[in-house]
């Protein structure tokens, strides 16, 4: 009887321990910034990434945006980290990440931040945070997404807010705005990605 109550007892008390760890972190994790400093919509595609800055404006008009490719050789035969997709955030500002795809299921996992979550055609997620450390993290796709998913990489650069205002001003002057969430599947080739006569060419309906 004793022996009976006690592994009835113990594993009752790890499972609800557990269970109240997760729940009490995954609400902190969860909760969502209502207004934001950064608003941005991350997009995963086959197999790279677009990523948008939204402005104030509810019908995006005033967004900026880059579209990545997959990750490419370098000289040497390593990955070139240059032409990889990267996403600038400013640091100590409040973010809140839209999640989506074009295509297929993807995970945006931005390793050093240790989280990831799923972008889900038809399904948006989100992602708020705060990024407190200025650098350079590596991300990928950690969700078997097809031939190059392994090729599927980008960077997420954290900078001052000038730096920040400035690499938008740079998407402005280089033509890159407006609201891509609108298009279809966009041509992942080099050189195409970021092609704005290309996107138009895409366009659905
Ligand atoms: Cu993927």
């Amino acid at each position: 009887m004793p022996i009976e109550i006690f592994y009835t007892v113990v594993p009752l008390v790890l499972v609800l321990g557990l269970f109240a760890f997760t729940a009490r972190d995954q609400t902190i994790l969860e909760t969502q910034y209502d207004d934001p400093d950064v608003s941005i919509v991350a997009i995963g595609k086959q197999w790279a990434w677009d990523f948008q800055y939204n402005g104030d404006d509810q019908d995006g008009s005033d967004a900026v945006w880059t579209m990545g490719v997959q990750a490419q050789p370098a000289p040497n035969g390593d990955i070139d980290q240059a032409s990889l997709p990267t996403l600038v955030l400013p640091v100590d500002k409040t973010v809140k990440i839209e999640l989506r795809s074009r295509d297929v299921i993807h995970s945006f996992w931005v390793i050093d931040f240790l989280y990831k979550k799923d972008m889900i055609p038809g399904r948006d997620n989100q992602w708020s945070f705060i990024p407190t450390r200025e650098g350079t993290y590596a991300g990928k796709c950690a969700e078997l997404c097809g031939e190059y998913h392994s090729a599927m990489l980008f960077n997420v650069e954290v900078v001052s807010e000038e730096e920040y205002e400035d690499y938008l001003d740079t998407l402005r002057a280089a033509g890159q705005t407006g609201d891509i969430t609108q298009y279809d599947r966009n041509s992942n080739l080099p050189g195409t990605g970021g092609n704005t006569a290309d996107v138009v060419g895409t366009e659905e309906g």
